[in-house]
């Protein structure tokens, strides 16, 4: 791995594709010196760093490749800590191509994924969280998740989790030096002050853990669920809210046989609707097997609009679908549809109700409502007054099974457990939390966060 680190790696660091500009970036030891032997126009060795430089590359015969500004930081005062170049080029993919291939020659070689963060994370520029969130930076596409991004990659809960981590650490040591002493009935680890830090990290750590929900909208969606008896108007609403004909609408009900989702941004959430065949039992093969997917669609929503047809329904009907909804434990929120012809008892009864909402798919009327209600139920509150948000997936395993271990040595305390199985679970913990910022690390760990990174990332 060392030796690895040591090699001078190249990549194109903008998209692939024709633009203006490509950026060809550099990292190692050798990036000046190499860049230096091929570019024309100044002698890039003698220069500060933090510096940009017009001139040409040209190839072995001399032969001009293209004019280039070349841009230096000299290590350590770069993203990788190392000597970086980068390398301002025409946004051709043939000269990009020429211009790898020639560096290829004079000894570099290619970036593998995510390589040049993780090069920055070894070499201390930051942690593991924060290089995870470089590429969550990368992908966000909407307010929330950028914010959310943002806070991790310059710092986040890493902080607060190291230093946790460093106070378990002086009870997990004193714990052994107690070990040592074997036979002896010394006890230098306080077990109240003990039994008060793991509280106190578990409040800490459950806080964390029930951010997830929340982070993980913030980071995936919410995908959400249109569903509910055919003909009430499902896709018709689809559309409406995607301001598209995305979805067959038809007066033939059993119209939607497959899923359809597309997704929308409401005030920096994406939601991802997904509009399903209408439920009901059918001879129709292929429309039973679409009703099949609706329900196992519904069991993975985040959330369910569940719509009924104020024109065609009965309100026992309704109130069926109700509370079948009520037990599959998934929030959902209750829309009558065609409220321009509803029948006037149905409408009257539904009223009584005040969290159902009416509106009129095909008028586009109530709409709005709706989307405020869907932004509601995320409640991003929370979020913008600056709390901490888990938004990875990794992040949260690990901070799970610290919670477990954690629960072990409070119970192992109650318990009246002996020192070494305390250490036990204490060193458990130690080595979760230990992965989450990169303080501890194997190979396999660090393969499988760079991989996902694009290359020259
Ligand atoms: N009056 C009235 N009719 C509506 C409204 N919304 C939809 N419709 C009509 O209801 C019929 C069914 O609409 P769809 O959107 O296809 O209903 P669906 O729920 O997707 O039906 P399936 O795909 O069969 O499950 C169509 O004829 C629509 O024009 C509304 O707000 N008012
Ligand atoms: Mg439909």
């Amino acid at each position: 791995m060392l030796d690895q680190l040591k090699e001078t790696i190249i990549a194109l660091s903008t998209a692939p594709g024709v633009g203006a500009i490509a950026v060809i970036r550099l990292s190692g030891d050798d990036a000046i010196a190499i860049t230096n032997s091929v570019f024309r126009g100044k002698n890039l060795l003698n220069q500060e760093s933090h510096t940009a430089h017009f001139g040409t590359i040209r190839n072995e015969e001399g032969e001009i490749i293209d004019e280039v500004v070349a841009t230096l930081f000299i290590a350590p005062k770069s993203f990788t800590k190392e000597n970086v170049v980068e390398i301002s080029c025409h946004g051709s993919p043939y000269i990009v191509q020429r211009l790898i291939k020639l560096f290829l020659r004079k000894g570099v070689r290619l970036a593998k994924a995510g390589e040049f963060t993780q090069r920055a994370f070894l070499n201390g520029q930051f942690d593991l969280a924060q290089a995870e969130a470089v590429a969550d930076l990368i992908n966000a596409d909407t307010e929330a998740s950028h914010k959310a991004a943002i806070n991790q990659m310059r710092g986040g809960f890493s902080e607060q989790i190291k230093q946790l981590r460093a106070e378990l650490i002086h009870f997990a040591s004193m714990i052994e030096l107690e070990l040592d002493f074997g036979e002896e009935d010394v006890e230098f680890a306080d077990r109240d002050d003990l039994k008060k830090l793991v509280n106190q990290l578990l409040s800490v750590i459950t806080t964390l853990v029930s951010s997830f929900d929340l982070g993980n909208v913030i980071k995936n969606g919410v995908p959400t669920v249109i569903a509910g008896k055919p003909n009430t108007g499902k896709s018709t609403l689809l559309n409406a809210l995607l301001n598209e004909e995305k979805a067959i609408v038809s007066d033939i009900a059993g119209t939607t046989r497959d899923f359809i989702e597309d997704e929308i941004n409401l005030e920096g959430v994406v939601f991802r609707f997904i509009d399903t065949a209408g439920l009901r039992d059918t001879e129709d093969k292929v429309e039973a097997i679409g009703v099949q997917r609706t329900k196992e669609k519904m069991k993975q929503a985040s959330l369910i609009i569940y719509m009924f047809d104020l024109k065609n329904d009965s309100l026992t009907e309704v109130n069926r679908d109700i509370n079948m909804l009520e037990n599959l434990g998934i929030p959902f929120i209750k829309v009558g549809n065609k409220v321009d012809e509803a029948q006037a008892d149905l409408y009257a009864e539904m009223q009584k109700d005040e969290s159902t909402l009416f509106i009129s798919a095909i008028n586009r009327e109530g709409l709005e409502a709706l989307k405020s209600k869907l932004v509601d139920t995320v409640n991003l509150d929370n979020f913008k007054s600056g709390d901490t948000v888990v938004t990875n997936i990794r992040h949260y395993d690990n901070l799970v099974q610290t919670q477990n271990s954690l629960n072990a040595v409070l119970s192992g305390l109650g318990d009246n457990i002996t020192g070494d199985f305390l250490a036990l679970d204490i060193r458990h913990a130690l080595r979760f939390l230990g992965e989450i910022t990169g303080q501890i690390t194997t190979d396999d760990l660090l393969a499988n966060i760079f991989s996902k990174f694009c290359i020259g990332k």
